[in-house]
């Protein structure tokens, strides 16, 4: 990264954000995080990360902010509607981490159906040497899956599961021109589901949307995968579908709370725990760090967003 230090500070840098990515920053913008910022008269871009909040607190400490530069795709974490209200721009991470998500999530799928991870915990605790069995598990090919939410993510998720031999079906806000089965409600979906995998975005309008009707529809023999925000699960009906056999298993990456993963699941065998690792490589979160290099760059030369939410 070449710096292009100049002064007065014109970019800060907020919470969640991977320490890569705040060495780039300060190396190209000499940005400070929030806490060293001391006079915050001319910083006009906003870095953020890692679902860290940015609502009107974050905005009424920083009076000359213009823009909001998100690292990640999702933007639960951003008050869009704050940030319009006082003419403040933001932009995500999207497209350059589809494929690392997409992978995740067939990976929790195959994981759910094939109890590979249940499968490991098996032979680490001596059972196979003491000559006990698995259970069988289910086939891919064949298996129905459900995906809640066919953007980008979804759509990739999709098209390699049918790679897999599985059947695709879904719902979304809007029917799609895709081959698939559309579904006109979640509930409908998860019905007709072996397995649900959900990828809608996060926020208001999707939280709770996998309720306990939702998962009652899924049923006993069914699966749900969640690899977007733990808030579009209602986590306490899970949580029972599972304690009293009305659900087969889960598979998460996101959680309502994180860091904090309900007790209750913990020691199940019934479901795959993962800690929000949907675009954790080493090429996909670079990817993003640049992207994010470059919504900042176009900001302060242009005015613009290369990659503008909404
Ligand atoms: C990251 C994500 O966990 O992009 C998203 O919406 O959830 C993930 O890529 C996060 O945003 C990285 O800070």
């Amino acid at each position: 990264m070449t710096s292009e230090t100049s002064h007065p500070v014109r970019v800060v840098q907020l919470g969640g954000l991977m320490p890569f990515v705040r060495q780039w920053l300060t190396e190209r913008y000499a940005a400070p995080a929030l806490d060293d910022l001391g006079d915050p008269a001319g910083v006009e871009v906003a870095v953020v990360g890692g679902g860290a909040p940015l609502g009107a607190a974050e905005m009424d400490a920083l009076p000359d902010l213009r823009a909001v530069v998100n690292f990640g795709v999702g933007h639960d974490n951003v008050d869009l509607a704050e940030a319009t209200r006082r003419g403040v721009v933001v932009s995500n991470t999207p497209d350059v981490l589809t494929d690392a998500v997409a992978d995740l999530a067939v990976l929790l799928v195959l994981d759910v159906l094939r109890g590979a991870t249940a499968a490991d915990r098996f032979v680490r605790s001596g059972a196979w040497a003491r000559g006990e069995r698995m259970p069988l598990a289910r086939d891919v090919r064949g298996a129905v899956v459900g995906v809640l939410g066919l953007g980008r993510i979804g759509t990739a998720a999709a098209e390699r599961l049918e790679a897999f031999g599985a059947e695709v079906r879904y719902h979304s806000r809007a029917r799609k021109d895709v081959g698939w089965t559309y579904d006109a409600t979640p509930v409908e979906l998860a019905a007709a589901s072996d397995v649900l995998l959900v990828l809608t975005p996060g926020g208001a309008g999707t939280e709770h949307l996998v309720d306990a009707a939702v998962l009652d529809a899924l049923g006993p023999d069914g699966f749900l995968v969640n690899v977007a925000r733990g808030s579009v699960v209602d986590e306490v009906a899970l949580v029972a579908a599972l304690e009293e056999g009305r659900l087969a298993g889960a598979g998460l990456d996101v959680f309502a709370d994180e860091p904090r993963v309900p007790a209750a699941l913990l020691d199940r065998d019934d479901v795959v725990l993962l800690p929000h690792v949907g675009s954790a490589t080493t090429g996909t979160r670079e990817a993003m760090g640049r992207l994010v290099l470059d919504n900042v760059d176009a900001f302060l030369e242009r005015g613009e967003l290369v990659t503008p939410v909404g």
